[in-house]
């Protein structure tokens, strides 16, 4: 049966990657979907969400195409309303708690956000998406967001397949593998028609600036301490947004109902070679000096239970549904770069919050 896909609700949609995926959706990005439906965009605009971030997708489809609503995931009412108020026949579920540190220090939040909050739509859905014989429809789709860290972490070869066991081993990724068990499960349970992805780190234009990319960044244009984790040298797999997007948008119009894929960049990188290739893109761009720059470079305390090594396996995406990563790394951190030197409003925005006084508590001044 084909899916609708006509009143789509983002949850999330203010953070990082729902930005993106709603500005992609919607004709802005730098591939054009063909998509003509409706946005409705769920998020409680938490530290790491920002309205403004949708400012130009407001002023151009506010009100026809797009829609904003503030709210929890985990408020049964709230989210049973939003269902009814649009006909909801879709959900792309990015609305996280989704900062590996900030679980170590503070995981209630994760539970709260991650594994009650998706149970909560996960059981709206159940409900509103039940045809008059009280059977759940097929023509409409739940798609969950969920990353690579669920695999737990590997030695220095192979890679995670959608088979691999999950191993999860901080409080973040434990609460991503209880909300993808709880997505298959009603699958199993209920016929709920999902489909679940995992994706590797991803990077590009409004990520938080307390995510290694646009921290270093930030810290590099202000002359202030590059805090490296341990001996560096621990591998992640990075993706640019749009092509993560890209993917997620390519399984949901083809991906087979209660699927699973895995969605990464095959680029592996580790963290101090990531640094000191994107000090040598600041230093072009901006005109500072590149040794003056990796002077601050800092070795700092390990994170707790730093995951060694991620490397996702994505040939069944390549080879199923035809998708392929776009954007090199060269041209994404570029892309990057420019985008963090030219929003310096939107830095001071997002920055000004509880967010800062966060970082100042548990790390001093960054
Ligand atoms: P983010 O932290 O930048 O944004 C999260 C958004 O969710 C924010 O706008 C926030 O306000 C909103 N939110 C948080 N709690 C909420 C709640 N209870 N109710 C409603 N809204 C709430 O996160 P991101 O980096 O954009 O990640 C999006 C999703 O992608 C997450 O599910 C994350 O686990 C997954 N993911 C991220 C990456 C990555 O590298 N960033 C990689 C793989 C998977
Ligand atoms: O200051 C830092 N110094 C440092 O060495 C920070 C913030 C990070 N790091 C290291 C830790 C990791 O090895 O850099 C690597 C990347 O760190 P993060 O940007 O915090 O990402 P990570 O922990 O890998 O998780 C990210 O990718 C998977 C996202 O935050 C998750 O939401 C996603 O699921």
């Amino acid at each position: 049966m084909k899916r609708k896909l006509t009143n789509i609700l983002v949850t999330g949609g203010a953070g990082f990657i729902g930005v993106n995926f709603i500005r992609f959706l919607l004709g802005e990005g730098s591939s054009k979907p063909d998509y003509k439906g409706r946005i409705i965009n769920l998020d409680a605009l938490t530290y790491a969400g920002n309205a403004a971030s949708l400012n130009s997708i407001e002023k151009s489809f506010g009100g026809t195409r797009y829609f904003f609503e503030k709210g929890d995931i985990g408020d049964h009412a709230f989210v049973e309303a939003v269902f009814q108020k649009y006909s909801i026949d879709t959900v792309v579920h990015f609305a996280a708690e989704s900062h590996v540190d900030r679980s170590i220090l503070g995981p209630e939040a994760f539970i709260k956000t991650n594994v009650l909050g998706t149970f909560t739509l996960l059981d709206v859905a159940r409900n509103a998406w039940k045809d008059s014989a009280g059977q759940i429809r097929q023509d409409v789709l739940f798609h969950h967001i969920s990353t690579d860290e669920v695999y737990g972490s590997l030695g220095e070869t192979g890679y995670f397949t959608e088979t691999t066991p999950y191993d999860p081993r901080s409080p973040y990724s434990a609460s991503k593998a209880a909300s993808d068990h709880l997505v298959m499960a009603y699958r199993h349970t209920y016929n709920l028609p999902i489909i679940l992805s995992n994706c590797s780190n991803n990077y590009g234009p409004y990520q938080f600036p307390e995510k290694l990319i646009p921290l270093m960044v930030l810290n590099m244009l202000e002359d202030k301490p590059l805090p490296v984790y341990g001996d560096g040298k621990n591998i992640r797999d990075w993706l640019y947004v749009e092509d993560h997007n890209s993917a997620v948008w390519t399984i949901m119009q083809n991906g087979k109902t209660g699927e699973k894929y895995n969605i990464g960049g095959e680029n592996e990188w580790e963290n101090i070679k990531l640094l000191n290739a994107l000090i040598e893109i600041v230093a072009k761009k901006s005109g500072k000096d590149v040794e003056k720059i990796r002077s601050l470079i800092t070795y700092v305390k390990d994170r707790p239970g730093h995951d060694r090594r991620y490397a996702i396996d994505c040939s069944k995406l390549k080879k199923e549904l035809g998708w392929k990563q776009t954007v090199s790394f060269e041209e994404g951190l570029g892309r990057t770069v420019d985008w963090y030197l030219s929003n310096r409003e939107w830095i001071n925005d997002i920055r000004s919050g509880e967010y800062q006084h966060w970082v100042e508590k548990n790390y001093g001044v960054r």
